[in-house]
């Protein structure tokens, strides 16, 4: 029976013509016997030769090994391997993310990043408004987006939800949302939460101040776009999936849904059960690069280190940039630091973020002393200080909402 070698150590090939994949690999095998394991189980091949495999369907289909640097192994797919009006991101994870994971020969696999040719570039639509976009509908040309989560997570009515925005607007945040668990239980209808937050939006336009509040949407494939049109009829400003638990999918259908005209905030809860190991699962890299495509207009992409959550300054920074990458088809995406996030931390993270970001906080508003508004005002303050240049202890000084924040939870 004919074997076939997946190595293409050097060889010139048509790098838009394949899916370029970067996977780091801990295995007891000689590296190059793992990268063909690899590239053979994710195209044409299996554990054993098979007798159906011949000269033709491998040169066509079969996975190529282009690189092996140390633990790095880089991997071309022909782009006839793939499939996207069906098939699609789903199919396209099988390839680059499918089993490999569970072979036993790899004790740890990572994908850490994957570029794709231009032919299926093209078959996306990135987002609707995307990072400048949302600037314009709030009218924040420069500073930070500044946000919170409702907190609570779960428990608060419509009607007091409905207060936390509007206090939280009346502070001067540009941004809040549901949180991630949060979508239509019984004490908190979905519909009466929607329209209660809807007014405090409009109140608050009233009174000179422009805010958008993402509504959670994140249910079953069959119900995602019509529960979208309905929150948006009873007065969304934004609405927010949770990607990996809906599926990309999810994202593509509401952001390409000319009916849906309200952006698209997406979050990533259960993102680290595959990508906090940093020798397996998939770094944030990729999974920034599927979301841009499918067309989120803001993305979680950590806190640059400094936050409550597992993350480091490289791969979050890594995630940053290709949301806001201007090299590409698509329109940026806003990056969203999130997760623990207090007014003494603004600084050291504007410091590694840059202003074009969309800065969240829960308890670091919700926990403030003074309440909800107040806490609004503190982080609202950080951002100006950095923003301005000025010592956070310094501009503490003239703004007691900021100095109440730092005596409580001190400065990162
Ligand atoms: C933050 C948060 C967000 C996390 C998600 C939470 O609240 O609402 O879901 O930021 O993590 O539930 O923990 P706090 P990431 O501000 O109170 O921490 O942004 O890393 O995806
Ligand atoms: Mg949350």
């Amino acid at each position: 029976m004919k074997t076939y070698s997946y190595l293409h150590i050097g060889e010139k090939i048509d790098r838009d013509a394949h899916v370029i994949c970067k996977y780091r690999v801990t295995t007891d095998l000689p590296m190059e016997k793992a990268a063909e394991a690899l590239a053979a189980e994710q195209s044409t091949g299996t554990w054993t030769g098979i007798s159906t495999l011949d000269e033709d369907i491998f040169r066509n289909y079969g996975g190529k090994v282009i690189e092996i640097e140390g633990d790095v192994v880089v991997i071309a797919f022909p782009e006839e391997d793939f499939c996207i009006e069906n098939g699609g991101i789903p199919q396209i994870l099988s390839i680059v993310a499918g089993n490999l994971f569970g072979l036993d020969a790899l004790h740890k696999i990572r994908l850490e990043d994957v570029d794709f040719p231009s032919g299926i570039l093209k078959k996306y639509k990135g987002p609707k408004f995307g990072a400048d976009g949302l600037r314009k509908i709030l009218d924040r040309p420069e500073k930070p987006l500044v946000g919170t989560i409702v907190k609570p997570k779960i428990g608060l009515s419509p009607k007091d939800t409905a207060k936390y925005v509007y206090e939280a607007g009346s502070g001067g945040l540009t941004n809040s949302k549901d949180d991630e668990t949060l979508v239509d239980q019984k004490f908190c209808p979905i519909e009466d939460r929607t329209k209660a937050i809807a007014e405090s939006i409009d109140r608050l336009k009233e009174e000179g101040h422009k805010m958008v509040h993402a509504v959670n949407v994140s249910t079953n494939g069959d119900k995602i776009v019509q529960l979208a049109e309905d929150v948006q009829s009873w007065g969304a400003s934004q609405i927010m999936v949770d990607v990996i638990t809906c599926g990309f999918a999810a994202v593509q259908v509401l952001a390409e849904d000319p009916k849906i005209k309200v952006p698209v905030h997406v979050h990533r809860t259960m993102h680290g059960a595959f990508t906090k190991d940093p020798l397996h699962g998939i770094a944030m890299l990729p999974i920034t690069k599927l979301v841009r495509m499918c067309g989120g207009d803001a993305l979680h992409i950590g806190t640059l280190g400094v936050g409550k959550m597992t993350g480091t300054v490289e791969g979050d920074q890594d995630s940053l940039e290709e949301c806001l990458k201007k090299d590409v088809r698509f329109k940026t995406m806003m990056p969203v630091c999130s997760g623990g996030v207090y007014p003494g931390m603004i600084a050291t993270m504007i410091k590694a973020s840059g202003l074009n970001v969309q800065i969240q906080a829960g308890g670091g508003v919700a926990g403030h002393p003074g309440g909800v508004r107040k806490g609004a005002m503190g982080m609202c303050q950080a951002i100006d200080a950095a923003f301005e240049g000025i010592d956070v202890s310094k501009y503490a000084e003239t703004h007691p909402e900021l100095r109440t924040a730092l005596d409580k939870w001190g400065i990162k």
